[in-house]
């Protein structure tokens, strides 16, 4: 395929986890793999934790571009929620333990993905199935094998998700869509998917990893602060208030690197008036 990679990437693994793989390209992708295949990759808190844990390294990790989320062999990206450790107050850190409540750890790492200022990409094999399905939705892009299935399952197991698994998927392929979706419960190909504008591509099992890296690849030879900014300000009308104060604040990160920023921060350490002047009132 063309644009594609030569030789398969090798990859270095860069942290330990329990439930997930951290690894690194060498060249500016960051790799995270659920690693749950017994259980077509769903997630236990712990899961959660580990992969915002990675989020985390990946972020501060000045040499990473570009991040890849994926799950362990070809079977399954990730089917979602562990419903064994599903408690009556949410998914349970310590199943078992008396007293112990439980929570929702994809609140925050929803947020944190959207948040996290590099390209994700979901590299999906397999089923894509209710939160694992809300997964791949957050993510920027998503590249699909040819044996990939997507779909929500919440009202069959007693469970929904009206946060972005709604609303961002409504906007995606439309409100009508994102009904059937959530109100049927059906099973959806990857072409499908790509169809409703869920999915960017679709390639053979194959060449999943290939097609993805030559993507990430891609955007590595991108201004990564334009591809900054264009994350941000994709979310921006999405995400209100608080997407436009992550545009705003990438706004101040340019502005103080500009003499007319740095004038008022030296002006007042010497204690003088700042000469604001001097600089052009920009049409
Ligand atoms: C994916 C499905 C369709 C695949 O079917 P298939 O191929 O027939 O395989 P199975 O034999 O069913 O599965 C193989 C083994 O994997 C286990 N397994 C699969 N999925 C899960 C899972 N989610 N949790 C625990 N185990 C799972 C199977 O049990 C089987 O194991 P063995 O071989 O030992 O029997 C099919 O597997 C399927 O439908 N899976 C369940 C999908 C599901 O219910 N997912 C959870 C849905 N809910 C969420 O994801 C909620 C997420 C969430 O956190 C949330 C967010 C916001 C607001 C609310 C919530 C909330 O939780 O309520």
């Amino acid at each position: 395929m063309a644009g594609m990679p030569e030789t398969p990437t090798t990859w270095t693994p860069a942290a330990t986890y329990e439930d997930i793989r951290y690894e690194l390209s060498g060249d500016g992708i960051a790799k995270i793999t659920i690693n749950r295949p017994e259980v077509h990759n769903a997630f236990r808190p712990q899961t959660l934790i580990e992969i915002s844990d990675a989020l985390d390294r990946a972020r501060e990790d000045t040499e990473v571009g570009v991040i890849i989320l994926t799950g362990e062999g070809t079977k399954a990206f990730c089917s979602g929620g562990d419903q064994r450790v599903r408690g009556d107050s949410g998914y349970l850190t310590e199943p078992g333990k008396a007293g112990a409540v439980g929570r929702f750890h994809v609140t925050d790492l929803h947020i944190q993905m959207r948040r996290l200022p590099k390209p994700i990409i979901a590299m999906v094999a397999g089923y894509a199935i209710g939160g694992g399905h809300v997964l791949h939705l957050v993510c920027d892009l998503t590249i699909a094998a040819d044996n990939a299935k997507f779909g929500q399952v919440g009202p069959k197991v007693g469970s929904f998700d009206g946060g972005f698994g709604a609303g961002l998927l409504a906007q995606m392929i439309g409100v009508k869509k994102a009904k059937e979706i959530w109100f049927l419960c059906e099973q959806y190909s990857a072409d499908e998917a790509r169809e409703m504008g869920m999915v960017n591509k679709v390639v053979p099992l194959a060449d999943l990893e290939t097609a993805t890296v030559a993507w990430a690849q891609r955007m590595l030879t991108m201004s990564p602060f334009a591809l900054r900014l264009m994350k941000a300000s994709f979310n921006a009308a999405e995400d209100g208030l608080s997407g436009i104060q992550q545009l705003a604040h990438d706004a101040n990160l340019l502005f103080y690197s500009t003499e007319e920023a740095a004038e008022g921060r030296e002006a007042f350490k010497a204690k003088r008036r700042p000469e604001f002047e001097k600089f052009a009132k920009r049409p």
